[in-house]
């Protein structure tokens, strides 16, 4: 169906008098667009599954505020709650309950929390975990993965060493070689470099964290055998293992990924849909490494609106609706169409694709090569993938901007959405062979 790219001024207006006054017109990189070219989209409001942008185009919402919003926005239970709780306050800076019971909920989905503490974004729960498991086993150093993105840590925005066993390099300005030299970096899946950074380095290693299922290079599973080394290596060794559920928690599941998985870490980071759409982050596992932050034990962490009420009442609202109505199954079987409809319109324009997908989450890599870590992922031409963005965008599909980020599948999505995404993608791919 030929199609013209519909009219976007006032965005595009909204995107220039941000700049003026935002670095980059954006409160967060990712949103700018510049993996994929052109100005960004500015939203008027959301609905369900639908995204609006200030000239009144409708779009199917992939993207979901990049995870939080597996319910589809304005979810009648979520605003409920929220609004009731607003009217009780926003903010107190003393403890109230429903801290408590979105701890409760969180503890009672995941085995291996026993306790948790909350916090206001992904990156805090991060940086938490990681001082955690510093201060509990007295080491320093921490092992990551090229391609996962656990928030902007400085310790963790590093790029491999000239080897595995060298010093991580800082990989922004304005972090301090001192802030990474304490942090390893290893290819995702690569079981052997993992043994030998252990073999060499064990009796120093903290902690190892990781996406149990990566988002963030782009859906990328991890195989069994190198999962199954990430747990024994630290139990031997006296390391803790941290699952960065950020994105996978309550999504590929109501346990996360670790539950789908079977898997059993130390220290779990939760963020997104915890919060359904509002500030929250939470660090958490064994109750006796988490006894040892403050004011139970040493390790310092404070948050002034760390467990806000308003959003601690949608994060309960979410996780409610999530356990009293899992959308799991259907999630799965609509993305499952999803992945077998582009896949199929991919092999019919002769455009290479790979597409990954566990549960909800799914990325079409633009690329004839299996993609198991950032090396192959590179692979990708992000060019075309930029072209098929708009492609879909031009028909109503937002789909995440960038090559290296998951696509969001949401509960408020019906079939006939599904169909229409699967042919906006055959168009999209036919568009795409043709230049
Ligand atoms: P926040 O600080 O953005 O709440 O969370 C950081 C974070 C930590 N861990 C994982 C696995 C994450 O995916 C994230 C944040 N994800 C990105 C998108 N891939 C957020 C989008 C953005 O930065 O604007």
């Amino acid at each position: 169906m030929p199609h013209t790219s519909p009219n976007r001024a006032k965005s595009a207006a909204a995107f220039e008098r941000a700049k003026k006054v935002i670095p980059g017109g954006v409160n967060s990189p990712a949103r700018a667009f510049g993996a994929v070219g052109g100005s960004p989209l500015f939203i008027a409001r959301a609905d369900g599954p639908f995204l609006y942008d200030l000239d009144g185009n409708e779009y199917l919402d992939f993207i979901g505020s990049w995870g939080p919003m597996i319910l589809g926005h304005c979810h009648p239970k979520v605003v409920e709650a929220t609004v009731a709780a607003l009217k009780n306050g926003s903010s107190y800076g003393a403890p109230c309950e429903l801290e408590t019971q979105l701890a409760e909920l969180v503890i009672d989905a995941v085995p291996s929390v026993e306790m948790v503490r909350f916090v206001s974004s992904g990156t805090e729960a991060t940086m938490s975990a990681i001082r955690l498991a510093r201060g509990f086993t007295g080491r320093d150093l921490v092992v990551k993965f090229a391609g996962c993105y656990h928030g902007h840590v400085d310790s963790l925005l590093v790029s491999a060493g000239s080897s595995a066993l060298t010093h991580g390099v800082p990989n922004s300005p304005g972090v301090p070689a001192g802030c990474t030299q304490d942090t390893s970096v290893l290819r995702f899946n690569d079981t052997a470099a993992l043994a030998e950074l252990f073999a060499a380095k064990g009796d120093k290693i903290a902690g190892v964290i990781l996406e149990p299922i990566v988002g963030n290079m782009g859906l990328v599973p991890p195989a069994d055998e190198f999962r199954r080394a990430l747990r024994d290596l630290t139990h031997k060794h006296g390391a803790l293992l941290i699952y960065d559920e950020v994105m996978t928690g309550f999504r590929l599941g109501y346990g996360g990924a670790q539950v789908m998985l079977g898997d059993t870490p130390d220290l779990s980071c939760y963020g997104k849909i915890i919060g359904g759409g509002y500030p929250v982050g939470a660090y958490g596992g064994r109750a006796d490494v988490m006894r040892k932050v403050m004011p139970a034990g040493p390790v310092f962490q404070a948050g002034t609106l760390s467990g806000n009420p308003v959003a601690m009442a949608a994060g309960i609202a979410t996780l409610s609706e999530l356990k009293s109505n899992p959308p799991y199954e259907r999630l799965e079987q609509q993305s499952e169409r999803i992945g077998e409809g582009l896949t199929r319109a991919a092999a019919a324009a002769g455009v290479p694709v790979r597409f990954n997908r566990v549960g909800s989450m799914w990325t079409p890599f633009f690329t004839g090569t299996p993609v198991t870590d950032l090396d192959t992922a590179k692979t990708s031409d992000t060019a075309r993938f930029g072209r098929f963005f708009w492609e879909m965008m031009d028909r109503g599909v937002y789909l995440p901007c960038s090559q290296f980020e998951a696509a969001f599948t949401c509960a408020a999505m019906t079939d006939d959405h599904v169909t229409r995404t699967i042919r906006a993608g055959a168009e999209s791919l036919q568009a795409l062979a043709k230049v």
